[in-house]
C-alpha cells in the first residue's frame, strides 16, 4: 500500500488562545492529534487565536474577537457571534488556503463550522469535544452528519448518545503521549488531586468536602474560570486543606499528579471525556469518579479506581479508604494498552482516510447533481 502523506489543517477552539487553559481538555487533545499524525509522516499546521503557543507544529495566529463559551448558551436555541468574530476570521482563512490541504480539521463546538462544511471545497471533520449542550448546535450537527456521514467524531459512547444523531457520530476515543508521564509507584506522602476549569459544572465543591471528611490535602489544577465560584468553596470547606496549584504545563502537572493518592472526579455534568484520568493512569494514579459520560467507559471500577454515583460525597469517601486495594501499575498498564499516541493515531488516520478517499466521490457525486 503506497505511503499516505495528508496535509492536514487544525483550528482550534475560538474561545481563547492555544495553550492559556480557557478551551480547556480541547487544547490537550488539538495537540495530542496532531502529533499523532505528524509521527505518522502527515503535515500539520494549526489556526488559533492570537496569543496562542505551540512546539508541535506550523501556528497560524488569528485576530479577532473571543466566542462566546457554550456553557453560558445551554438551552438556547440563538447562535451568537461578535463583532469582528476571531471563529468568522479562522474560517476566512480556511477558506481563502484550504487547497494547500487534503482535510480541515475542526476543534471548535460551535454553529458555524458544521454550518460551512459544505461550502468547502475540501473534506472537514468536526472534533466535538462536549456533550449536547444547546439544541441548536444538535441540530446542526444532525444536518451535517446527514449531508457527510462520518465526519463528526466525539470521545465516548456516553458522549455521543447525549446527541439527536448519536448513532452516526464516530467515537474516537482519546490519546496521550505517554513518553511525558513518569509512572510513580509509591507518592511520598497522602493527598488528593482534582485537575479541571473551576467552574460550577465541574463540581469541585464535592471534592473540597470530601478532602475535609478525610482530612487529606486536595491539590487543585486547573484555570479559575468562575473566581466567585473558587471563593465561595473555600467559604463553605473553611476546614478542608485546599492547595491551588495553577494552569500547568503537561510536564509540571503530571510530576505534581503522580505524588498523589488519588484523582477525584467530580463532574456535575455529562463530562465528555475527562484527559486528567488517562494523564492520571500515565502516572499511575487510581480514579475516584462519578459515573458521568466517557468516565464511566475509561475507569475501571475496583481495578484502576473507583465509579461513584453523581453527587454521592459519602461514595467519595468509602472510595478513598479503599485506595490501597488498587494496584497503581494496572493504572499505566490500561493506558499504554487503550490510550497510547500510536493506537489514536492509526485511528485518526483511518478516519481522514476514509473521509479523503470518499470525498472525491462525493465531488464528482455533488458536480452531477
Ligand atoms: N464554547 N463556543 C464555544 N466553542 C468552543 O470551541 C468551546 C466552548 N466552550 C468550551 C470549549 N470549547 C472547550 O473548553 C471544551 O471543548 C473542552
Amino acid at each position: 500500500m503506497q505511503e499516505k502523506h495528508y496535509r492536514l489543517l487544525f483550528l482550534s477552539t475560538p474561545v481563547g488562545a492555544l495553550g492559556s487553559g480557557v478551551g480547556g481538555g480541547v487544547e490537550l487533545t488539538l495537540q495530542n492529534a496532531a502529533k499523532a499524525l505528524i509521527a505518522k509522516g502527515h503535515t500539520v499546521e494549526i489556526v488559533a487565536p492570537e496569543g496562542s503557543q505551540t512546539e508541535v507544529t506550523k501556528l497560524t495566529q488569528i485576530a479577532g474577537t473571543a466566542q462566546i463559551s457554550a456553557q453560558t448558551q445551554v438551552g438556547t436555541d440563538v447562535v451568537m457571534l461578535p463583532q469582528n468574530s476571531v471563529l468568522e476570521n479562522m474560517w476566512s482563512y480556511a477558506r481563502d488556503t484550504q487547497h494547500q490541504f487534503d482535510l480541515i480539521f475542526n476543534f471548535a463546538y460551535d454553529w458555524l463550522p458544521l454550518y460551512l462544511t459544505p461550502f468547502l471545497q475540501v473534506p472537514v471533520a468536526h472534533w466535538i469535544s462536549m456533550s449536547s449542550l444547546s439544541p441548536v448546535i444538535d441540530a446542526m450537527i444532525s444536518k451535517t452528519v446527514e449531508l457527510f456521514p462520518q465526519a463528526i467524531a466525539v470521545n465516548t459512547r456516553a458522549c455521543a448518545d447525549t446527541f439527536t444523531a448519536g448513532d452516526r457520530l464516530m467515537i474516537m476515543g482519546k490519546g496521550i503521549d505517554v513518553s511525558q508521564y513518569q509512572f510513580v509507584s509509591q507518592p511520598n506522602a497522602p493527598k488528593l488531586a482534582w485537575v479541571g476549569r473551576i467552574s460550577p459544572e465541574k463540581g469541585l465543591e464535592d471534592a473540597a468536602s470530601a478532602a475535609q471528611s478525610t482530612g487529606l490535602p486536595l491539590h487543585i489544577f486547573g484555570l479559575i474560570q468562575d473566581q466567585a465560584y473558587w471563593q465561595q468553596i473555600q467559604i463553605d470547606f473553611p476546614k478542608a486543606e485546599l492547595h491551588y496549584e495553577g494552569f500547568l504545563s503537561t510536564d509540571e502537572l503530571q510530576m505534581k499528579l503522580g505524588q498523589c493518592s488519588a484523582l477525584l472526579m467530580t463532574p456535575r455534568w455529562i463530562e465528555a471525556f475527562g484527559n486528567a484520568a488517562i494523564e492520571a493512569f500515565a502516572c499511575g494514579v487510581p480514579v475516584i469518579s462519578y459515573r458521568s459520560g466517557g468516565l464511566s467507559e475509561i475507569v475501571r471500577d475496583r481495578k484502576t479506581g473507583f465509579l461513584v454515583d453523581m453527587g454521592d460525597v459519602d461514595g467519595l469517601i468509602q472510595a478513598i479508604s479503599q485506595l490501597d486495594t488498587i494496584n497503581r501499575l494496572a493504572c499505566r498498564q490500561q493506558l499504554d494498552a487503550e490510550y497510547s499516541l500510536e493506537v489514536w493515531g492509526d485511528r485518526l488516520e483511518k478516519w481522514f482516510s476514509d473521509l479523503i478517499e470518499n470525498y472525491s466521490y462525493y465531488n464528482l457525486w455533488r458536480k452531477n447533481i
